[in-house]
C-alpha cells in the first residue's frame, strides 16, 4: 500500500480544488456555447434516458427546455419529471456551503478546508484505530459514471478501504445478477425499438405508465397490433391499458414461469436452434414437470385455463415475443430466479437476440447501469472482477497503481455493511447522492445504528434529506445540470450530460469533492490523470478493451452527442480507410448466439419457488405492496417536491390503496384515516378506495418516509437485492385508535 501521512494534506492543492465555488462542475461553460441558444443533456431522473434539448441565454445558462425531436430514446416527447428538470435546482434547501456538528450537535455552517480536513482526520483516526474494514460509503445510480468511477477507486484504491455499495442495490442487483449467472456478463440484450417491433409484449412487475411514461409511449408505436399483457398483482394504469391483465398473487410469478415453461416444453414448443446455445436444458425439463398449470393455480391465483394460453401467447412460432420486468421481479425474496425464469422462457423459445424479442430488465435510475459497470463497488471498474488476477493486474497496469492497492476481495453488500455499522464494526459511513434513512427497507434501522457510527458524512444536493439531517459532515453537491458526465440508459445507450446552470453557493460537483478529497487524504497523485469528467471518461473508455462493454471506439463527448448517443459494446474496429459507416444506432446483443460465458453458451438456472418470508397471519391479515405512486413523485421526493408544478400533480398526505370489499368490512370509508401496522412499525394514511388491490392487500406508493418502516428487511439470496413489495400489515380505522 502507498504510505499515507496520518495529517490532511490541506496545501496549495486542495485549496485549489475548492476555492472557485460553482465553477468546478467543470465546470466553466463552454465558450463555445455562448453565442449558441441550445444544448443537449439526458434527463437526470429514470432511466429511460430521453435527452432534453436545453435553451440557454447569452451567458449560457439554461432559462427553459424541451424534449429533444430526433434522439433515438424519446423522440421528442418527455414525462413531467424531464419537463421540470431545471425547476429542482433554484430550490431554497439546497446545500450551499459545508456543514459541521458541533459539539452541542448543531449542523453549523463551514468552509471547504475545514471540512475536508475533518473529513480526512477523522477517517484516517478511524482507519488507524480500527482498520480499513471500519470505513463503508453508500452511493448511487444517479450521478455520471465518471463521479462514481473516481469515488470507488480513490476509497478503494487511493484511501484504502473496502466495502462500499450503492443503491443500485435496492434496484438493480436482481437483474444485475441474473444477467451474470445466465450469460456470463451483466448484459441487457434489448433495444427500445424492440417495444415496437414485438408481436406480443410481456410486462411482468413493471408499470411503465407511471415508472417509465416515455416507454409507454414506445409500446403504443408499435404498429404489429400487439398483444400487450401485464402480469401484476395489482390493476394498474398499464394493466388497464393492456390488451391482458393476469392478476397474480404476489410472489406467483416463479411457479407461474415454471408452468409456463412446463407446457411449452411438454408440447413441443421450443426453438432446437437456440436450446443449442444453452447449457442445463435436460435438467431444467426434468424439474418442470412438476409444474402443471394445475399444481400453481393455488399458488399463482391463476386458473389453469389462464396458464395454458398464456404458455401459448408467449411461444408461438413466428411471433416475436419480449418479455419486460422491473421492480414487481427484481424486488423479491427469490428475484433472482425469477428474471432467470424469464430469461429460460426466451432462451428456449428463441426469443432472444432479434427484433422484437428479448428478456429485458427495464433499468430505474438514470445512471443504474452506469453504476453496474464503472462504480468499483461490487464489480472491479469497467466491467471487471475483483477475484480474477488478470484483471487486477490489467487495471493496475492502465490505471498505474500499484496491484497491491487493487483488493482481490468482494466488498460486503449494502444490507451487510449495515449489520456491520449495527455490531460497531463499521465506525464510519459516507453517503453520496442517495437517501437510505428513508429507503432503505425497515428504514428504523438506520435510525438505530445512527447512535453506533462515530461518523456520517452525507454528500447531497439538499441540505435537509432524512439522511443529511441525520449527518456529522454535510458536502454540499453541485446538481445534475451543473455538471458534466455521461448516464447509461436501460438499452446501454450512452449519453452526455451538461454544464447549464451555476451550482449555488459553495456547491462543487460530486467529481470535484472526491479529487478535493484524493488531494487532503494525500494520494491525489494517483488521480493525477482524472483532470476533468472527459478526462476520467477516456480513461474508464480505455479500461473497458476486451471486455463485453468495450467502448474504444467512442472518440470523446461530441462523438457520443453527434451519434445520437452510443450504446455499448462500441469496440474500436479498423475500418477500411474509404469507409466512414457507423455500427447501427439500435443494436442488440446475442444476435450470434454467443453468450459471454466461458463455453458461449447461456446457462438455464432454476431452483424451487419459496414461501413469503413474512406471510399475513391473524395478527396481521394483509400483505402490503409498494412502489411508484405517480409520473411526479421520485423516490424520496428530495428532488420533486421542489417543483412547484409537479407538487400540484400528486397528493401531498399518504394515502394507501384498499379493496372496497375490505374497506367495507373494517367500517373505512373513502379518504378517512386508515392506521397501517406491522411488527416494526405504524403509520397514517387515508383511504383510497378502489380495486386497483386485490382483496387482501394494500398497496402504499414508497415516496412518503414511513412506508419503509413497515417494510420486512428480507432479501434474494442470489443478489441480496431487498423484498419491498411483500410483507404483513394489519389496517384499522384511525377512528377506533383516537
Ligand atoms: N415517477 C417515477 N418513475 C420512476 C421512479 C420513481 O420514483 N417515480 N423510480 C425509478 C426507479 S429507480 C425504478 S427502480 C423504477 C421502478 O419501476 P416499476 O418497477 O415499474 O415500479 P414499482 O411501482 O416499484 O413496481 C412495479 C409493479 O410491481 C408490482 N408488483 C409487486 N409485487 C409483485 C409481484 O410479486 N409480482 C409482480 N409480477 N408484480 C409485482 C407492483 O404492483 C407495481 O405495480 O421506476 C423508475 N421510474
Ligand atoms: N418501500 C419501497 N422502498 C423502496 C422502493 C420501493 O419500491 N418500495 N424502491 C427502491 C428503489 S428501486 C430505489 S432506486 C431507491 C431510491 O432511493 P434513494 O436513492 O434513497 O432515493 P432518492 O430520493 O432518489 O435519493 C437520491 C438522493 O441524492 C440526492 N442527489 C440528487 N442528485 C445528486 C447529485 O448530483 N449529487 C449528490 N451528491 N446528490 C444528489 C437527492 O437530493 C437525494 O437525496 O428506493 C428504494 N426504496
Ligand atoms: S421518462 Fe424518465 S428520462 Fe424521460 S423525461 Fe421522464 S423521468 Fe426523464
Ligand atoms: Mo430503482
Amino acid at each position: 500500500m502507498i504510505p499515507f501521512p496520518l495529517k490532511s494534506h490541506t496545501g496549495p492543492l486542495t485549496r485549489d480544488l475548492v476555492q472557485e465555488p460553482g465553477n468546478f462542475g467543470l465546470g466553466k461553460i463552454p465558450s463555445r456555447l455562448k453565442p449558441a441558444s441550445t444544448t443537449t443533456s439526458i434527463c437526470g431522473y429514470c432511466a429511460t434516458g430521453c435527452q432534453l434539448k436545453l435553451h440557454l441565454d447569452s451567458d449560457g445558462i439554461a432559462i427553459n427546455l424541451s424534449p429533444q425531436a430526433d434522439y433515438p430514446v424519446n423522440l421528442g416527447m418527455a414525462c413531467p419529471k424531464g419537463w421540470q428538470a431545471l425547476d429542482p435546482l433554484t430550490s431554497t434547501d439546497r446545500a450551499t456551503t459545508p456543514l459541521l456538528r458541533d459539539a452541542s450537535g448543531k449542523l453549523l455552517p463551514t468552509d471547504w478546508l475545514t471540512a475536508l480536513d475533518t473529513f480526512t482526520t477523522r477517517l484516517k483516526k478511524i482507519k488507524e484505530t480500527h482498520g480499513p474494514e471500519s470505513v463503508a460509503f453508500l452511493s448511487t445510480g444517479q450521478i455520471p459514471f465518471e463521479e462514481m468511477a473516481l469515488l470507488g477507486c480513490l476509497f478503494k484504491f487511493g484511501m484504502g478501504f473496502l466495502h462500499c455499495d450503492a443503491n443500485t442495490r435496492q434496484c438493480m442487483a436482481t437483474a444485475a445478477t441474473a444477467y451474470k449467472q445466465s450469460f456470463g456478463f451483466d448484459a441487457p440484450p434489448s433495444t427500445y425499438a424492440d417495444f415496437e417491433e414485438s408481436d406480443v409484449i410481456v410486462l411482468i412487475g413493471a408499470n411503465l405508465c407511471i415508472a417509465h411514461p416515455i416507454l409507454w409511449q414506445r409500446v403504443i408505436r408499435n404498429k404489429r397490433s400487439p398483444k400487450i399483457i401485464v402480469i401484476d398483482p395489482r390493476a394498474t394504469e398499464t394493466a388497464q391499458a393492456a390488451t391482458q391483465h393476469l392478476s397474480l398473487k404476489p410472489k406467483g410469478d416463479l411457479a407461474l414461469l415454471y408452468s409456463l415453461a412446463h407446457c411449452i416444453i411438454r408440447d413441443n414448443r421450443i426453438d432446437p436452434k437456440s436450446i443449442a446455445n444453452t447449457e442445463g436444458i435436460v435438467e431444467f425439463s426434468e424439474f418442470v414437470k412438476d409444474y402443471p398449470p394445475e399444481s400453481v393455480s393455488l399458488r399463482t391465483g391463476l386458473s389453469p385455463e389462464t396458464i395454458e394460453a398464456l404458455a401459448f401467447d408467449v411461444s408461438e412460432s413466428g411471433k416475436r415475443i419480449s418479455w419486460w420486468w422491473t421492480m414487481g421481479v427484481n424486488q423479491s425474496h427469490e428475484g433472482t430466479r425469477t428474471a432467470q425464469a424469464i430469461i429460460n422462457l426466451c432462451l428456449i423459445t428463441g426469443n432472444i437476440g432479434k427484433p422484437g424479442t428479448g428478456p429485458s430488465s427495464i433499468t430505474g435510475q438514470c445512471n443504474a447501469m452506469g453504476s453496474r459497470l464503472f462504480s468499483n463497488t461490487t464489480g472491479l471498474v469497467a466491467g471487471h472482477d475483483f477475484l480474477d488476477p488478470a484483471h487486477r493486474e490489467k487495471i493496475s497496469l492502465n490505471l498505474g497503481i500499484p496491484i497491491e492497492n487493487i483488493p482481490d476481495r468482494n466488498s460486503l453488500a449494502y444490507d451487510e455493511i449495515l449489520d456491520a455499522a449495527t455490531a460497531g464494526k463499521i465506525k464510519a459511513l459516507w453517503i453520496i447522492a442517495t437517501n437510505p434513512f428513508h429507503s432503505w427497507i425497515d428504514s428504523e434501522k438506520l435510525a438505530k445504528l445512527r447512535a453506533n457510527l462515530d461518523f456520517l458524512v452525507v454528500q447531497d444536493i439538499y441540505h435537509n434529506t432524512e439522511s443529511a439531517l441525520a449527518a456529522d459532515l454535510l458536502l454540499p453537491a453541485a446538481s445534475w445540470g451543473e455538471k458534466q458526465g455521461c448516464f447509461i440508459n436501460s438499452e446501454r445507450r450512452i449519453g452526455t450530460i451538461k454544464t447549464v446552470r451555476k451550482a449555488p453557493g459553495k456547491a462543487l460537483s460530486d467529481f470535484r469533492i472526491f479529487r478535493a478529497i484524493a488531494s487532503s487524504w494525500g494520494c491525489g497523485e494517483m488521480f493525477a490523470k482524472w483532470t476533468d469528467p472527459e478526462a476520467a471518461f477516456k480513461i474508464l473508455r480505455d479500461l473497458t478493451k476486451d471486455r463485453p462493454c468495450d467502448i474504444t471506439g467512442i472518440r470523446d463527448y461530441s462523438h457520443i452527442d453527434l451519434q445520437g448517443g452510443i450504446q455499448w459494446p462500441y469496440p474500436e474496429i479498423s475500418k477500411p480507410a474509404d469507409s466512414t459507416s457507423e455500427p447501427a444506432a439500435e443494436r442488440r446483443l446475442f444476435a450470434d448466439g454467443f453468450y459471454y460465458t466461458p463455453s458461449k453458451k447461456a446457462r438455464i438456472l432454476f431452483s424451487p419457488p419459496t414461501g413469503l418470508p413474512e406471510a399475513p397471519d391473524m395478527e396481521f391479515p394483509f400483505l402490503l405492496l409498494t412502489g411508484r405512486g405517480t409520473s411526479s413523485q421520485w423516490h424520496t421526493q428530495s428532488r420533486t417536491a421542489k417543483s412547484h408544478v409537479l407538487r400540484k400533480l400528486y397528493p401531498h398526505n399518504p394515502y394507501v390503496e384498499i379493496h372496497p370489499s375490505d374497506a367495507s368490512r373494517l367500517g373505512i370509508s373513502s379518504h378517512s384515516l386508515v392506521r397501517i401496522s406491522s411488527r416494526r412499525g405504524e403509520m397514517l394514511a387515508s383511504a383510497y378506495i378502489a380495486p386497483t388491490v386485490q382483496s387482501g392487500h394494500v398497496f402504499l406508493p414508497m415516496h412518503y418516509p414511513q412506508v419503509n418502516r413497515l417494510t420486512h428487511s428480507s432479501l434474494d439470496p442470489h443478489s441480496r437485492q431487498p423484498n419491498y413489495k411483500a410483507c404483513a400489515v394489519s389496517i384499522s380505522s384511525s377512528e377506533n385508535h383516537p
